[in-house]
């Protein structure tokens, strides 16, 4: 079957609420369970594109799934041709703007054409991309922890094998991200990458402060320590900050990536699939960061990032945090703390009994 050949049929969108195994607090609330939405794009070929995008909130999947499948009806006969269609995408949205539901359904969108085509050609994602599989470094993802409530999963995670781990800051006041950071440290030992991410709820002052106080504690990376759209702020506290500052799986897009690294607003790059434009969009973004000579991770969706990753010049870390598991028939494995790419397309294909459980 030639992969140039594949035309769309249809275009169908469900809501799933997956159980998740441990729930994501941060400085914000928590997040308990991730609403999924999960995609299928059926050809004329016969073979289906799949990719799901995170909701964040129950909230939000209604109007994702609506909307992914009110797109999918102007779809019905075209080509995949992934460039192409983000072309059509950027014109028909140029005027609304796709930040926000429109990004995440195009998103969304592209990542179920490339798995498609990979399918259509028997190969993974990697492939298609001009790479091959291979492994990619992964760090353990957690919510607010307690080092000692928490312990044995922090242990457990080092017995896994992951040389990073992050845990989330921002929850309470600088000695508490103190105390935390300090007994993750000692639980842990020197030799393991820890990161802190602050989802940006601090103002530049209080991120000066809390970043110095953390500085004894050789943290990897500080994440989000301000809102994502105040670059300003961003480049600010990178300028006194000891440690790396990490950001970007709230900007939109190329443009977006393009903004942030002209203003000087990070060490570090962490595009999410969902928010950069799928694989399309995070092939431009490789290219920024290859230029710019910044270190380049990704965010939340381990099984399709372990593909792009593969074919990333500046490849930092993979994220580990397991949405999507429970409703995929095999969940995302990580051998050594790594992830590896798995095909055909992105090596996605849902558990349908799962899938029928946690239908919303
Ligand atoms: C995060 C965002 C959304 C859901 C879970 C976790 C977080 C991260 O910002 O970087 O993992
Ligand atoms: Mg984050």
């Amino acid at each position: 079957m030639s992969a140039s050949r594949l035309t769309i049929r249809s275009v169908k969108a469900r809501a799933v609420n997956a159980p998740i195994s441990r729930p994501v607090k941060n400085a914000f609330g928590v997040i308990p369970s991730a609403p999924l939405v999960l995609i299928d794009i059926a050809t004329d070929q016969g073979v289906t594109g799949h990719a799901y995008i995170f909701a964040y909130m129950p909230l939000t999947l209604r109007p994702l799934v609506r909307l992914i499948e009110d797109i999918g009806v102007d779809l019905v006969g075209k080509a995949i041709v992934p460039f192409d269609l983000m072309r059509d995408f950027d014109r028909k949205f140029r005027l609304l703007g796709w930040q926000g539901l429109v990004g995440m359904a195009v998103s969304g969108l592209d990542m179920a054409f490339w798995d498609a085509l990979g399918q259509a050609a028997a190969a993974p994602v990697v492939q298609l991309l001009g790479g091959a599989p291979r492994p990619i470094r992964a760090y353990d993802s957690y919510g607010v922890v307690d080092p000692v409530a928490d312990k044995a999963d922090l242990l457990r995670s080092l017995e896994r094998g992951f040389l990073g781990i992050k845990i989330k800051g921002g929850d309470g006041d600088a000695t508490n991200d103190e105390r935390v950071v300090r007994g993750v440290r000692d639980l842990i030992g020197p030799n393991i990458a820890l990161m802190i991410d602050f989802n940006q709820s601090l103002d530049p002052v209080e991120a000066d402060r809390r970043i110095s106080r953390l500085a004894p504690y050789d943290l990897h990376w500080v994440e989000e320590p301000v809102p994502a759209e105040n670059l300003l702020a961003h480049a600010k506290v990178r300028e006194t900050s000891v440690t790396p500052i990490q950001s970007g799986e709230n900007w939109w897009f190329s443009t977006g990536f393009a903004e942030a690294l002209a203003g000087g607003a990070c060490d570090f790059i962490m595009p999410d699939l969902m928010k950069v434009g799928g694989i399309t969009g995070w092939m431009q973004v490789a290219g920024q960061a290859q230029a710019a000579s910044i270190p380049m991770s990704s965010h939340l969706f381990a099984e399709a990032s372990a593909h792009v990753l593969a074919v990333t010049p500046t490849a930092h870390w993979a994220e580990y945090l397991d949405l999507a598991g429970a409703i995929l028939a095999q969940p995302m494995a990580i051998v050594n703390g790594s992830v590896t790419a798995r095909g055909p397309g992105l090596g996605i294909d849902w558990n349908e009994a799962a899938v029928a459980k946690y239908l919303v």
